[in-house]
């Protein structure tokens, strides 16, 4: 059903976007504190968790997601989660990985960029004390400023003959461009309405193009700062440094590390811990439990630390509140596609609310429908209670996003 949202984890190696993967979907991508441990792309699902509609309803007990989960009313919609080899100054001269990592970022909606915010890692991930990661997040934006205008200037003289030639409209030929970065015309027309004083396009100069590229940039990878390591002592200071720098970027402290443990510990029955919270309770906490495990002396001794480092210091390990920060950016709205708006169930059975669908804030009704049935024609389009619903109007939390879809047979 329609196209996932995917999100790429940036960084140069050892920020520990690996561990971060690991920390918020069930894989096990290789973790090492060494450059380079990733190479080929890690891809898996994490579970964005949103307000279901369901508890609007007190429909809780009946609500069973096709995919993902639904917990008392907070859902869990699947988002891909990419992890990619770490990035280089100079990856767009070849040098490390070269461009390998941004090829395979072409598909992603938004980025993660894990900082390691620590300073124990120089810009080529090797392990080092003090370095300013404010550093990275200017020249990793730039890498991927560079990658993208050298792939457009490296044929600019040709595209602008054929532009020229075919009397094509800047969109249309933005959109052959850059339509390999998986942008469609929508998402360059709103490039392209940020730069609205560029003029035609066979009159672009270098500068011109730039900013046309930067722009662009800012729609297809809305990024979010992943300010990692913070149970590292010396995080404290780079962190309040970066925040006061970028003032216009999402910034969420984190430390997937701890996340990593905590998720493990959990399994093995030796806590009881709610991701995105500060709860993480032991059979100290709670002697009747039969379930929990007691504690040695060990694991007591590094629970009480990420308590005091990371739990009651920062309110959480920050993980859940990433992917949060992303949809954020991305401005996405939980949309529930039902057969029936009286009870909002599917084809058959008593189960409600079993799809869901990410889609942008103010996208038309008829584009959810695109996105969900492909091609066919809409005969009518129904929202909560049998209200009809025009193709034009938009969505948005509460508004528009539980529909019903009537098609035209055949249509
Ligand atoms: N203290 C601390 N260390 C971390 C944290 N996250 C990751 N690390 C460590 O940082 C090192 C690198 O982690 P990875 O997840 O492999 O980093 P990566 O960004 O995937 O690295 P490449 O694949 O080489 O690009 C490992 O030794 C991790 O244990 C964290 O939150 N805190
Ligand atoms: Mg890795």
């Amino acid at each position: 059903m329609g196209r996932e949202i995917v999100i790429g984890l940036v960084g140069k190696p050892s920020s520990g976007k690996s561990t971060t993967l690991n920390s918020l979907t069930d894989a096990n991508a290789k973790v090492g504190a060494f450059p380079f441990t990733t190479i080929d792309p890690n891809k898996a699902t994490g579970y964005l968790e949103v307000a279901c509609a369901c508890s609007r309803f007190q429909k809780q007990s009946l609500c069973k997601p096709n995919y993902g989960y639904c917990r008392n009313g907070k859902r869990g919609v699947p988002i891909m989660l990419l992890d990619v080899a770490g990035l280089v100054p100079n990856a767009h001269l070849g040098k490390g990985l070269g461009n390998k990592f941004l090829g395979d970022l072409t598909e992603a909606d938004c980025l993660i960029h894990i900082v390691d915010a620590s300073g124990t890692t120089n810009a080529e991930g090797k392990a080092t004390r003090g370095y300013d990661p404010l550093q990275d997040i200017e020249w990793l934006q730039d890498e991927i400023y560079q990658w993208i205008l050298g792939n457009l200037m490296e044929r600019w003289g040709s595209v602008v003959r054929r532009h020229t030639s075919t009397k094509s409209t800047t969109l249309e030929t933005l959109r052959q461009q850059l339509g390999g970065y998986s942008a469609n015309k929508q998402l360059i027309g709103r490039a392209l309405d940020l730069v609205p004083h560029v003029g035609p396009l066979q009159e672009w100069d270098n500068d011109t193009v730039g900013e046309v590229v930067k722009a662009f940039m800012k729609v297809k990878f809305p990024t979010v700062l992943s300010l990692n390591k913070m149970d590292h002592p010396d995080a404290d200071k780079n962190v309040s440094k970066i925040i006061l720098q970028h003032t216009e970027s999402k910034c969420v402290l984190t430390s997937s590390i701890t996340e990593v443990f905590l998720r493990k510990l959990a399994a093995q029955k030796y806590i009881k811990y709610d991701s995105g919270t500060e709860f993480v309770d032991t059979k100290d906490d709670l002697p009747d439990d039969p379930e929990l495990k007691p504690l040695d002396e060990k694991i007591r001794k590094r629970i009480d630390n990420i308590r005091d480092l990371v739990l009651y210091r920062f309110g959480s390990t920050g993980v859940v509140q990433l992917l949060q920060a992303a949809a954020d950016v991305l401005d996405l709205v939980p949309v529930y596609p039902v057969r029936n708006v009286h009870s909002f169930t599917g084809g058959s059975g008593t189960e409600v609310f079993r799809d869901c669908v990410l889609v942008k804030r103010g996208t038309a009704v008829a584009s959810v429908a695109k996105k969900i049935m492909g091609d066919v024609t809409i005969a009518m389009i129904e929202g909560v209670n049998g209200t009809r619903v025009g193709e034009e109007d938009t969505v948005d939390i509460g508004k528009n996003d539980i529909l019903s879809f009537k098609i035209v047979p055949g249509g």
